[in-house]
Protein backbone atom coordinates (compact mmCIF):
# COMPACT_ATOMS: atom_id res chain seq x y z
CA UNK A 1 0.00 0.00 0.00
CA UNK A 2 1.17 3.61 -0.79
CA UNK A 3 2.37 5.73 1.87
CA UNK A 4 0.03 8.46 2.88
CA UNK A 5 1.47 11.72 3.94
CA UNK A 6 -0.49 14.15 6.64
CA UNK A 7 0.19 16.94 8.77
CA UNK A 8 -1.25 14.85 11.81
CA UNK A 9 -2.11 11.31 12.58
CA UNK A 10 -4.76 11.44 15.81
CA UNK A 11 -5.38 7.76 16.99
CA UNK A 12 -8.60 6.86 18.67
CA UNK A 13 -11.78 8.82 18.14
CA UNK A 14 -13.63 8.92 21.52
CA UNK A 15 -14.07 12.72 22.91
CA UNK A 16 -10.16 13.41 23.05
CA UNK A 17 -9.62 12.36 19.53
CA UNK A 18 -12.76 14.36 18.02
CA UNK A 19 -12.02 17.51 19.03
CA UNK A 20 -8.40 16.92 18.46
CA UNK A 21 -9.16 16.53 14.94
CA UNK A 22 -11.34 19.10 15.10
CA UNK A 23 -9.04 21.90 15.68
CA UNK A 24 -6.15 20.71 13.72
CA UNK A 25 -8.09 20.88 11.07
CA UNK A 26 -9.09 24.45 11.73
CA UNK A 27 -5.60 25.38 11.68
CA UNK A 28 -5.08 24.43 8.12
CA UNK A 29 -3.41 21.03 8.98
CA UNK A 30 -4.17 17.60 6.86
CA UNK A 31 -5.59 15.48 9.47
CA UNK A 32 -5.89 11.47 9.65
CA UNK A 33 -7.70 9.90 12.48
CA UNK A 34 -7.79 6.11 13.32
CA UNK A 35 -9.85 4.21 15.18
CA UNK A 36 -9.66 0.76 15.89
CA UNK A 37 -13.72 0.57 16.81
CA UNK A 38 -16.01 0.53 13.65
CA UNK A 39 -17.53 4.38 15.38
CA UNK A 40 -16.73 7.52 17.26
CA UNK A 41 -17.00 7.44 21.22
CA UNK A 42 -14.21 5.44 22.36
CA UNK A 43 -15.11 4.00 25.75
CA UNK A 44 -18.67 4.76 25.13
CA UNK A 45 -18.09 2.40 21.89
CA UNK A 46 -16.81 -0.40 23.66
CA UNK A 47 -18.85 -0.32 27.23
CA UNK A 48 -22.05 -0.97 26.43
CA UNK A 49 -22.92 -3.67 29.67
CA UNK A 50 -25.90 -3.64 30.97
CA UNK A 51 -26.02 -0.35 33.26
CA UNK A 52 -23.47 1.36 31.76
CA UNK A 53 -23.35 5.24 32.83
CA UNK A 54 -21.58 7.83 33.59
CA UNK A 55 -20.87 8.89 37.66
CA UNK A 56 -20.07 12.37 36.05
CA UNK A 57 -23.04 14.38 35.79
CA UNK A 58 -24.51 14.98 32.12
CA UNK A 59 -24.09 18.93 32.48
CA UNK A 60 -20.91 18.71 33.18
CA UNK A 61 -19.73 15.53 31.24
CA UNK A 62 -19.63 17.27 27.87
CA UNK A 63 -17.74 19.52 25.76
CA UNK A 64 -17.77 23.13 26.51
CA UNK A 65 -15.93 24.44 22.85
CA UNK A 66 -18.69 25.05 21.27
CA UNK A 67 -21.89 27.33 22.96
CA UNK A 68 -24.48 26.16 20.25
CA UNK A 69 -23.72 22.53 20.75
CA UNK A 70 -23.62 22.78 25.12
CA UNK A 71 -27.37 24.81 24.40
CA UNK A 72 -28.59 22.67 21.99
CA UNK A 73 -27.87 18.98 23.33
CA UNK A 74 -30.40 17.60 25.35
CA UNK A 75 -29.81 15.16 28.65
CA UNK A 76 -32.25 13.01 30.00
CA UNK A 77 -30.96 11.82 33.27
CA UNK A 78 -28.66 13.08 35.69
CA UNK A 79 -26.15 10.36 35.36
CA UNK A 80 -26.60 9.49 30.72
CA UNK A 81 -26.52 6.12 30.51
CA UNK A 82 -23.97 4.89 27.58
CA UNK A 83 -26.71 5.02 24.53
CA UNK A 84 -27.04 8.95 24.90
CA UNK A 85 -23.44 9.73 25.43
CA UNK A 86 -22.44 7.45 21.99
CA UNK A 87 -25.04 9.26 20.55
CA UNK A 88 -23.78 12.70 21.44
CA UNK A 89 -20.47 11.37 20.25
CA UNK A 90 -21.99 10.43 16.96
CA UNK A 91 -23.77 14.01 16.76
CA UNK A 92 -20.86 15.79 17.38
CA UNK A 93 -18.99 13.96 15.08
CA UNK A 94 -21.97 14.43 12.41
CA UNK A 95 -21.96 18.10 13.82
CA UNK A 96 -18.68 19.16 12.82
CA UNK A 97 -18.31 16.54 9.78
CA UNK A 98 -15.55 14.97 11.53
CA UNK A 99 -16.06 11.24 9.95
CA UNK A 100 -14.79 11.90 6.79
CA UNK A 101 -11.14 12.25 8.11
CA UNK A 102 -11.61 9.05 10.03
CA UNK A 103 -10.81 5.73 8.77
CA UNK A 104 -12.62 3.50 11.32
CA UNK A 105 -11.80 -0.40 12.13
CA UNK A 106 -7.77 0.23 11.76
CA UNK A 107 -5.88 -0.63 14.49
CA UNK A 108 -2.53 0.98 15.16
CA UNK A 109 0.64 -0.95 14.87
CA UNK A 110 3.52 0.50 15.35
CA UNK A 111 4.70 4.28 15.24
CA UNK A 112 8.90 4.82 13.95
CA UNK A 113 10.25 8.58 15.01
CA UNK A 114 13.14 9.02 12.25
CA UNK A 115 15.11 11.71 13.76
CA UNK A 116 16.39 13.02 9.92
CA UNK A 117 12.85 14.01 8.70
CA UNK A 118 11.58 14.44 11.94
CA UNK A 119 7.83 12.54 11.35
CA UNK A 120 6.60 9.56 12.11
CA UNK A 121 6.04 6.23 10.28
CA UNK A 122 2.69 4.59 11.88
CA UNK A 123 1.53 1.49 10.58
CA UNK A 124 -1.48 -0.24 10.89
CA UNK A 125 -3.07 -3.89 11.30
CA UNK A 126 -4.98 -3.28 7.68
CA UNK A 127 -1.55 -2.45 5.74
CA UNK A 128 -1.93 1.00 5.60
CA UNK A 129 1.31 2.96 6.11
CA UNK A 130 1.03 7.13 6.99
CA UNK A 131 4.03 9.60 7.00
CA UNK A 132 2.90 12.03 9.73
CA UNK A 133 4.85 15.22 11.42
CA UNK A 134 3.05 15.31 14.23
CA UNK A 135 1.65 12.12 15.70
CA UNK A 136 -1.52 12.46 18.98
CA UNK A 137 -1.98 9.90 20.63
CA UNK A 138 -5.76 10.33 21.79
CA UNK A 139 -5.80 6.44 22.80
CA UNK A 140 -8.03 6.82 26.46
CA UNK A 141 -7.13 5.79 29.84
CA UNK A 142 -9.17 2.84 30.37
CA UNK A 143 -9.24 1.43 26.61
CA UNK A 144 -6.93 -1.90 26.93
CA UNK A 145 -9.14 -4.00 28.64
CA UNK A 146 -7.85 -6.40 31.63
CA UNK A 147 -8.35 -10.18 31.03
CA UNK A 148 -6.37 -12.28 33.27
CA UNK A 149 -4.28 -15.11 31.51
CA UNK A 150 -6.35 -18.20 33.75
CA UNK A 151 -5.40 -21.58 32.61
CA UNK A 152 -7.68 -23.27 30.61
CA UNK A 153 -9.47 -20.12 29.40
CA UNK A 154 -9.88 -21.81 26.11
CA UNK A 155 -11.48 -25.07 26.88
CA UNK A 156 -14.43 -23.52 28.33
CA UNK A 157 -17.33 -24.06 26.32
CA UNK A 158 -19.30 -21.39 27.23
CA UNK A 159 -19.79 -17.77 26.08
CA UNK A 160 -17.56 -15.24 27.68
CA UNK A 161 -17.47 -10.96 27.86
CA UNK A 162 -15.30 -8.44 29.02
CA UNK A 163 -17.41 -5.16 30.07
CA UNK A 164 -15.29 -3.31 28.40
CA UNK A 165 -15.36 -5.00 24.77
CA UNK A 166 -19.41 -5.59 24.81
CA UNK A 167 -21.18 -6.98 21.54
CA UNK A 168 -22.64 -4.23 19.88
CA UNK A 169 -26.19 -5.98 19.59
CA UNK A 170 -25.98 -6.41 23.30
CA UNK A 171 -26.03 -9.88 25.40
CA UNK A 172 -29.84 -12.16 26.64
CA UNK A 173 -29.20 -13.62 29.74
CA UNK A 174 -32.17 -14.84 29.96
CA UNK A 175 -32.52 -18.09 31.73
CA UNK A 176 -28.74 -18.55 31.87
CA UNK A 177 -25.64 -19.43 34.97
CA UNK A 178 -23.51 -16.78 34.66
CA UNK A 179 -20.61 -15.94 36.22
CA UNK A 180 -19.09 -12.52 36.79
CA UNK A 181 -15.72 -12.13 38.12
CA UNK A 182 -14.99 -8.86 39.57
CA UNK A 183 -16.49 -6.08 41.58
CA UNK A 184 -15.29 -2.66 40.21
CA UNK A 185 -17.74 -0.07 38.86
CA UNK A 186 -18.55 -1.83 35.83
CA UNK A 187 -19.95 -4.88 37.39
CA UNK A 188 -21.46 -2.88 40.37
CA UNK A 189 -23.29 -1.32 37.99
CA UNK A 190 -24.27 -4.31 35.79
CA UNK A 191 -24.76 -7.29 38.57
CA UNK A 192 -28.11 -5.59 39.49
CA UNK A 193 -29.17 -5.84 35.42
CA UNK A 194 -27.84 -9.07 34.83
CA UNK A 195 -29.45 -10.37 37.90
CA UNK A 196 -32.76 -9.33 36.86
CA UNK A 197 -32.16 -11.51 33.89
CA UNK A 198 -30.36 -14.51 34.82
CA UNK A 199 -31.87 -17.43 36.31
CA UNK A 200 -28.72 -17.68 38.34
CA UNK A 201 -25.29 -15.29 38.85
CA UNK A 202 -22.64 -15.74 40.50
CA UNK A 203 -20.11 -12.67 41.64
CA UNK A 204 -16.63 -13.93 42.46
CA UNK A 205 -15.05 -10.88 44.49
CA UNK A 206 -11.67 -10.92 45.31
CA UNK A 207 -11.53 -7.31 46.81
CA UNK A 208 -15.04 -5.63 48.05
CA UNK A 209 -15.25 -2.05 46.82
CA UNK A 210 -17.20 0.70 47.95
CA UNK A 211 -20.09 1.89 46.48
CA UNK A 212 -22.64 4.62 47.10
CA UNK A 213 -26.36 5.11 45.65
CA UNK A 214 -25.77 6.79 42.53
CA UNK A 215 -29.70 8.47 43.02
CA UNK A 216 -29.86 9.08 39.28
CA UNK A 217 -33.14 10.51 38.06
CA UNK A 218 -34.08 12.27 35.11
CA UNK A 219 -32.69 15.73 34.13
CA UNK A 220 -33.99 18.82 36.09
CA UNK A 221 -35.50 21.25 33.63
CA UNK A 222 -35.34 24.21 36.29
CA UNK A 223 -31.40 22.99 36.92
CA UNK A 224 -30.97 22.53 33.26
CA UNK A 225 -31.97 25.92 32.28
CA UNK A 226 -30.05 27.88 35.22
CA UNK A 227 -26.92 26.70 34.06
CA UNK A 228 -27.79 26.77 30.20
CA UNK A 229 -28.77 30.71 31.04
CA UNK A 230 -24.89 31.21 32.05
CA UNK A 231 -23.09 27.89 30.86
CA UNK A 232 -19.56 29.32 30.66
CA UNK A 233 -19.64 30.84 33.72
CA UNK A 234 -20.62 27.53 35.34
CA UNK A 235 -17.67 25.80 33.24
CA UNK A 236 -15.38 28.45 34.17
CA UNK A 237 -16.36 27.84 37.87
CA UNK A 238 -16.46 23.79 37.26
CA UNK A 239 -12.51 24.31 35.96
CA UNK A 240 -11.74 25.48 39.60
CA UNK A 241 -12.77 22.56 41.43
CA UNK A 242 -10.36 19.61 41.80
CA UNK A 243 -12.29 17.34 39.92
CA UNK A 244 -13.49 20.25 37.26
CA UNK A 245 -16.99 18.90 37.71
CA UNK A 246 -19.80 20.46 40.16
CA UNK A 247 -19.08 23.40 40.72
CA UNK A 248 -22.60 24.04 42.31
CA UNK A 249 -22.13 20.80 44.75
CA UNK A 250 -22.61 21.37 48.21
CA UNK A 251 -18.90 21.02 49.70
CA UNK A 252 -18.40 20.26 53.42
CA UNK A 253 -14.64 22.42 54.55
CA UNK A 254 -14.86 21.37 58.32
CA UNK A 255 -12.91 18.67 60.14
CA UNK A 256 -14.74 15.23 60.46
CA UNK A 257 -12.19 14.83 63.33
CA UNK A 258 -14.32 17.96 64.83
CA UNK A 259 -17.74 17.10 64.52
CA UNK A 260 -19.80 15.27 67.19
CA UNK A 261 -20.99 11.61 66.63
CA UNK A 262 -23.94 13.37 66.07
CA UNK A 263 -23.03 16.28 63.69
CA UNK A 264 -20.91 13.58 61.88
CA UNK A 265 -23.76 11.36 61.21
CA UNK A 266 -26.48 13.63 60.14
CA UNK A 267 -23.56 15.53 57.83
CA UNK A 268 -22.93 11.95 56.14
CA UNK A 269 -26.95 10.63 55.57
CA UNK A 270 -27.11 14.24 54.33
CA UNK A 271 -24.16 13.40 51.78
CA UNK A 272 -25.16 10.07 50.81
CA UNK A 273 -28.59 11.17 50.30
CA UNK A 274 -27.06 13.48 47.55
CA UNK A 275 -26.13 10.19 46.13
CA UNK A 276 -22.45 9.90 43.77
CA UNK A 277 -19.18 11.13 44.70
CA UNK A 278 -20.44 14.28 46.75
CA UNK A 279 -20.47 11.35 49.51
CA UNK A 280 -16.56 11.98 49.90
CA UNK A 281 -17.18 15.84 49.77
CA UNK A 282 -18.86 15.81 53.21
CA UNK A 283 -15.81 16.48 54.92
CA UNK A 284 -13.25 18.71 53.87
CA UNK A 285 -10.00 16.12 55.32
CA UNK A 286 -11.70 12.41 53.65
CA UNK A 287 -9.22 11.82 51.26
CA UNK A 288 -5.92 13.48 53.44
CA UNK A 289 -6.53 11.66 56.77
CA UNK A 290 -6.41 8.03 57.67
CA UNK A 291 -8.63 8.24 60.91
CA UNK A 292 -10.71 11.14 58.83
CA UNK A 293 -11.29 8.79 55.94
CA UNK A 294 -12.32 5.69 58.78
CA UNK A 295 -15.61 7.91 59.76
CA UNK A 296 -16.66 8.06 56.21
CA UNK A 297 -15.46 4.20 55.43
CA UNK A 298 -17.81 3.53 59.01
CA UNK A 299 -20.73 4.72 57.84
CA UNK A 300 -21.00 3.18 54.09
CA UNK A 301 -20.18 -0.13 56.25
CA UNK A 302 -22.96 0.69 58.37
CA UNK A 303 -25.64 1.62 54.82
CA UNK A 304 -24.12 -1.88 53.53
CA UNK A 305 -25.44 -3.97 57.34
CA UNK A 306 -29.04 -2.10 56.17
CA UNK A 307 -29.03 -3.14 52.85
CA UNK A 308 -28.06 -6.77 52.76
CA UNK A 309 -30.28 -9.14 54.84
CA UNK A 310 -27.66 -12.01 55.12
CA UNK A 311 -24.96 -10.62 58.00
CA UNK A 312 -22.56 -12.94 56.18
CA UNK A 313 -22.90 -11.56 52.94
CA UNK A 314 -22.94 -7.90 54.70
CA UNK A 315 -19.84 -8.33 56.08
CA UNK A 316 -18.19 -10.05 52.65
CA UNK A 317 -19.40 -7.32 50.79
CA UNK A 318 -17.66 -4.71 53.45
CA UNK A 319 -14.49 -3.31 52.39
CA UNK A 320 -11.82 -3.14 54.65
CA UNK A 321 -9.94 -0.27 53.34
CA UNK A 322 -9.88 3.05 52.93
CA UNK A 323 -13.08 4.76 51.04
CA UNK A 324 -11.86 6.44 47.87
CA UNK A 325 -8.61 5.20 47.35
CA UNK A 326 -9.92 3.21 44.36
CA UNK A 327 -12.17 4.73 42.35
CA UNK A 328 -14.92 5.27 44.39
CA UNK A 329 -18.02 3.07 42.50
CA UNK A 330 -21.68 4.92 42.13
CA UNK A 331 -24.45 2.04 41.79
CA UNK A 332 -27.92 1.80 41.23
CA UNK A 333 -28.90 -1.26 44.12
CA UNK A 334 -25.82 -2.60 43.42
CA UNK A 335 -26.10 -4.49 47.13
CA UNK A 336 -30.24 -4.93 47.38
CA UNK A 337 -29.23 -7.64 44.80
CA UNK A 338 -27.61 -9.94 47.10
CA UNK A 339 -30.91 -10.43 48.81
CA UNK A 340 -32.09 -12.17 45.72
CA UNK A 341 -32.13 -15.85 45.70
CA UNK A 342 -30.60 -16.52 42.38
CA UNK A 343 -27.54 -14.16 43.59
CA UNK A 344 -24.64 -16.10 45.12
CA UNK A 345 -21.33 -14.04 46.22
CA UNK A 346 -18.32 -16.03 46.25
CA UNK A 347 -15.19 -14.99 48.09
CA UNK A 348 -11.81 -15.42 45.78
CA UNK A 349 -9.28 -13.48 48.27
CA UNK A 350 -7.96 -15.95 50.13
CA UNK A 351 -8.41 -19.00 47.34
CA UNK A 352 -8.08 -17.31 44.01
CA UNK A 353 -9.90 -18.42 41.02
CA UNK A 354 -7.68 -20.98 39.90
CA UNK A 355 -8.34 -22.08 36.31
CA UNK A 356 -11.51 -22.60 34.10
CA UNK A 357 -12.72 -26.16 33.00
CA UNK A 358 -14.91 -26.88 30.19
CA UNK A 359 -17.69 -26.33 32.30
CA UNK A 360 -16.99 -23.22 34.43
CA UNK A 361 -14.16 -22.47 36.62
CA UNK A 362 -12.74 -23.55 39.79
CA UNK A 363 -12.18 -21.63 42.41
CA UNK A 364 -10.92 -22.72 45.78
CA UNK A 365 -10.86 -25.87 44.63
CA UNK A 366 -14.76 -26.13 43.99
CA UNK A 367 -15.85 -26.08 40.23
CA UNK A 368 -18.65 -23.65 39.54
CA UNK A 369 -20.39 -24.32 36.10
CA UNK A 370 -21.59 -21.70 34.02
CA UNK A 371 -23.21 -20.96 30.45
CA UNK A 372 -21.60 -17.31 30.45
CA UNK A 373 -18.39 -15.99 32.09
CA UNK A 374 -18.06 -12.14 32.45
CA UNK A 375 -15.03 -10.30 32.82
CA UNK A 376 -15.83 -7.27 35.12
CA UNK A 377 -11.58 -7.33 35.82
CA UNK A 378 -10.74 -3.73 34.05
CA UNK A 379 -8.28 -2.75 32.35
CA UNK A 380 -4.41 -1.91 31.53
CA UNK A 381 -4.94 1.32 32.78
CA UNK A 382 -3.37 4.52 31.62
CA UNK A 383 -0.33 3.47 29.93
CA UNK A 384 -1.40 -0.15 28.59
CA UNK A 385 -3.58 1.55 25.30
CA UNK A 386 0.03 3.05 24.15
CA UNK A 387 2.14 0.13 25.37
CA UNK A 388 0.26 -2.24 23.57
CA UNK A 389 1.73 -1.07 20.18
CA UNK A 390 5.33 -0.46 19.42
CA UNK A 391 6.13 3.09 19.68
CA UNK A 392 10.21 4.00 18.86
CA UNK A 393 11.45 7.56 19.20
CA UNK A 394 14.78 8.77 18.87
CA UNK A 395 17.82 6.04 18.28
CA UNK A 396 14.63 3.41 17.73
CA UNK A 397 14.52 3.37 21.82
CA UNK A 398 11.21 1.98 22.23
CA UNK A 399 8.27 3.62 24.97
CA UNK A 400 8.49 -0.12 26.60
CA UNK A 401 12.06 0.47 27.33
CA UNK A 402 11.56 3.96 28.43
CA UNK A 403 8.52 3.16 30.78
CA UNK A 404 9.79 -0.30 31.94
CA UNK A 405 10.30 1.34 35.49
CA UNK A 406 6.57 3.39 34.97
CA UNK A 407 5.42 6.11 33.04
CA UNK A 408 7.60 9.42 32.50
CA UNK A 409 5.93 12.46 30.72
CA UNK A 410 6.35 15.99 30.69
CA UNK A 411 2.83 17.53 32.15
CA UNK A 412 1.13 14.47 30.73
CA UNK A 413 1.74 15.62 27.55
CA UNK A 414 5.05 14.75 25.60
CA UNK A 415 8.01 12.32 26.67
CA UNK A 416 11.47 13.18 26.26
CA UNK A 417 13.00 11.08 23.33
CA UNK A 418 9.86 11.27 21.34
CA UNK A 419 9.72 14.20 19.57
CA UNK A 420 6.17 15.39 18.23
CA UNK A 421 4.23 12.79 19.60
CA UNK A 422 1.69 14.71 22.31
CA UNK A 423 -0.24 11.81 24.98
CA UNK A 424 -3.59 12.66 25.64
CA UNK A 425 -4.57 13.04 29.16
CA UNK A 426 -1.66 11.13 29.85
CA UNK A 427 -0.11 9.81 32.76
CA UNK A 428 0.97 12.90 34.85
CA UNK A 429 -2.04 14.74 34.04
CA UNK A 430 -4.89 14.51 35.78
CA UNK A 431 -6.94 13.10 33.34
CA UNK A 432 -9.08 9.62 35.21
CA UNK A 433 -9.12 11.71 38.39
CA UNK A 434 -11.04 14.56 36.96
CA UNK A 435 -13.65 15.30 34.80
CA UNK A 436 -12.44 13.41 31.20
CA UNK A 437 -14.11 15.49 28.79
CA UNK A 438 -13.01 18.75 29.92
CA UNK A 439 -9.15 17.07 30.58
CA UNK A 440 -9.13 16.57 26.85
CA UNK A 441 -10.57 19.79 25.76
CA UNK A 442 -7.58 21.06 27.92
CA UNK A 443 -5.15 18.50 26.52
CA UNK A 444 -6.29 19.38 22.58
CA UNK A 445 -6.38 22.88 22.86
CA UNK A 446 -2.40 22.44 24.67
CA UNK A 447 -1.66 20.84 22.02
CA UNK A 448 -2.78 22.65 19.32
CA UNK A 449 -1.27 25.60 21.03
CA UNK A 450 2.35 23.89 20.99
CA UNK A 451 1.98 22.95 17.26
CA UNK A 452 0.86 26.49 16.21
CA UNK A 453 3.70 28.52 18.38
CA UNK A 454 6.17 25.29 16.70
CA UNK A 455 5.25 26.20 13.13
CA UNK A 456 5.65 29.86 14.05
CA UNK A 457 8.80 29.23 15.00
CA UNK A 458 9.31 27.86 11.84
CA UNK A 459 11.07 24.17 13.67
CA UNK A 460 10.34 21.08 12.82
CA UNK A 461 9.94 19.25 15.42
CA UNK A 462 9.04 19.88 19.48
CA UNK A 463 10.42 17.99 22.29
CA UNK A 464 9.85 17.62 26.23
CA UNK A 465 13.31 18.18 27.86
CA UNK A 466 14.65 15.65 30.13
CA UNK A 467 14.72 18.06 33.43
CA UNK A 468 11.62 18.95 32.84
CA UNK A 469 10.27 15.65 32.73
CA UNK A 470 12.28 14.12 35.57
CA UNK A 471 10.93 17.53 37.64
CA UNK A 472 7.39 16.60 36.62
CA UNK A 473 7.33 12.87 37.56
CA UNK A 474 8.86 14.19 40.84
CA UNK A 475 6.01 16.63 41.37
CA UNK A 476 3.29 14.23 40.32
CA UNK A 477 4.59 11.60 43.07
CA UNK A 478 4.91 13.89 45.52
CA UNK A 479 1.78 15.29 45.21
CA UNK A 480 0.18 11.96 45.33
CA UNK A 481 2.23 11.00 48.57
CA UNK A 482 0.16 13.76 50.38
CA UNK A 483 -2.59 12.31 49.95
CA UNK A 484 -4.39 8.54 50.67
CA UNK A 485 -4.38 7.51 47.46
CA UNK A 486 -0.95 5.27 47.14
CA UNK A 487 -2.25 3.82 50.00
CA UNK A 488 -3.83 0.34 48.37
CA UNK A 489 -3.78 -1.89 45.18
CA UNK A 490 -5.62 0.74 42.90
CA UNK A 491 -5.15 0.51 38.69
CA UNK A 492 -4.01 4.07 39.44
CA UNK A 493 -0.65 2.51 40.65
CA UNK A 494 -1.05 -0.10 38.26
CA UNK A 495 -1.55 -2.38 40.93
CA UNK A 496 -4.15 -4.81 39.27
CA UNK A 497 -1.86 -5.68 36.00
CA UNK A 498 0.50 -8.64 37.54
CA UNK A 499 3.88 -7.53 36.57
CA UNK A 500 3.06 -3.09 36.22
CA UNK A 501 5.56 -0.74 37.83
CA UNK A 502 3.75 0.25 40.99
CA UNK A 503 3.43 4.16 40.01
CA UNK A 504 0.75 6.90 40.95
CA UNK A 505 0.23 7.97 37.65
CA UNK A 506 -2.68 10.76 37.44
CA UNK A 507 -1.51 14.26 38.62
CA UNK A 508 -4.04 15.26 41.69
CA UNK A 509 -5.76 18.40 41.30
CA UNK A 510 -6.96 20.13 38.08
CA UNK A 511 -6.76 23.72 39.27
CA UNK A 512 -2.79 23.49 39.76
CA UNK A 513 -2.49 21.58 36.80
CA UNK A 514 -4.09 24.39 34.90
CA UNK A 515 -2.04 27.20 36.46
CA UNK A 516 0.88 25.37 35.60
CA UNK A 517 -0.34 25.02 31.87
CA UNK A 518 -0.95 28.50 32.07
CA UNK A 519 2.77 29.40 33.44
CA UNK A 520 4.81 27.24 30.85
CA UNK A 521 2.52 29.18 28.08
CA UNK A 522 3.50 32.36 29.56
CA UNK A 523 6.82 31.39 29.38
CA UNK A 524 6.97 30.37 26.00
CA UNK A 525 6.52 27.20 26.65
CA UNK A 526 9.41 26.59 29.11
CA UNK A 527 10.33 22.70 29.40
CA UNK A 528 9.47 22.40 25.79
CA UNK A 529 12.31 22.60 23.29
CA UNK A 530 11.95 23.38 19.29
CA UNK A 531 14.06 21.14 16.85
CA UNK A 532 15.36 22.82 13.51
O1 LIG B 1 -12.38 -2.27 36.58
P1 LIG B 1 -11.69 -2.29 38.03
P2 LIG B 1 -13.78 -1.65 36.15
N1 LIG B 1 -9.44 -12.59 39.98
O2 LIG B 1 -10.23 -2.41 37.78
C1 LIG B 1 -11.17 -7.82 39.79
C2 LIG B 1 -14.13 3.49 35.04
N2 LIG B 1 -15.53 3.16 34.96
O3 LIG B 1 -13.95 -1.92 34.69
O4 LIG B 1 -9.88 -5.15 43.28
C3 LIG B 1 -10.48 -12.02 40.59
O5 LIG B 1 -12.16 -1.18 38.87
C4 LIG B 1 -10.61 -6.73 40.63
O6 LIG B 1 -10.27 -7.19 41.91
P3 LIG B 1 -9.17 -6.40 42.82
C5 LIG B 1 -13.84 3.89 36.47
O7 LIG B 1 -12.84 4.85 36.49
C6 LIG B 1 -16.41 4.16 35.18
O8 LIG B 1 -14.84 -2.05 37.04
O9 LIG B 1 -8.02 -6.07 41.90
N3 LIG B 1 -10.81 -10.74 40.44
C7 LIG B 1 -11.75 -5.74 40.60
O10 LIG B 1 -12.76 -6.07 41.50
C8 LIG B 1 -13.39 2.58 37.03
O11 LIG B 1 -12.65 2.68 38.22
C9 LIG B 1 -17.71 3.89 35.22
O12 LIG B 1 -8.83 -7.33 43.89
C10 LIG B 1 -10.06 -10.01 39.62
C11 LIG B 1 -12.29 -5.91 39.18
O13 LIG B 1 -11.82 -7.17 38.72
C12 LIG B 1 -12.60 2.01 35.89
O14 LIG B 1 -13.36 2.36 34.75
C13 LIG B 1 -18.18 2.61 35.01
C14 LIG B 1 -8.97 -10.53 38.93
C15 LIG B 1 -11.78 -4.86 38.23
O15 LIG B 1 -12.25 -3.63 38.66
C16 LIG B 1 -12.38 0.54 35.91
O16 LIG B 1 -13.58 -0.10 36.34
C17 LIG B 1 -17.27 1.61 34.76
C18 LIG B 1 -8.66 -11.88 39.14
N4 LIG B 1 -7.61 -12.46 38.55
C19 LIG B 1 -15.95 1.89 34.75
N5 LIG B 1 -8.43 -9.54 38.17
C20 LIG B 1 -18.63 4.99 35.49
O17 LIG B 1 -18.54 6.07 34.95
C21 LIG B 1 -9.16 -8.44 38.40
N6 LIG B 1 -10.15 -8.72 39.28
C22 LIG B 1 -19.62 4.78 36.52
Amino acid sequence: MATQRFDAVVVGAGFAGLYMIHLLRGEGLSVKGLERAGGVGGTWYWNRYPGCRCDVESLDYSYQFSDPLQQEWVWTERYSAQPEILAYAEHVATRFELRPLIQFETRVTSAHYDEHTHRWTVATDKGDVFDTRFLIMATGCLSAANTPAFPGLRDFKGRTFHTGLWPQNGVDFTGRRVGIIGTGSSAIQSIPLIAAQAADLTVFQRTANFSVPARNRPSDPAAVARVKSNYPDYRRRARQQAAAFGPDNPRGLDSVLAATPAQRQRRFEEYWQLGGFMFLGAFGDLMLNEAANAYAADFVRSKIREMVKDPQTAELLSPKGIIGCKRLCADTHYYETYNRANVHLVDVSQHPVERFTTRGLVAGGVEYTFDDVVFATGFDAMTGSLLRMDIRGKNGVSLNEKWAAGPLTYLGLMIAGFPNLFTMTGPGSPSVLANMVTGVEQHAEYIHDVITWLRKENANAVEARIDAERDWVQTVNVRSQLTLYPRCNSWYLGANVPGKPRVFMPYIGFPDYTAKLDDVRAEHFAGFELQR
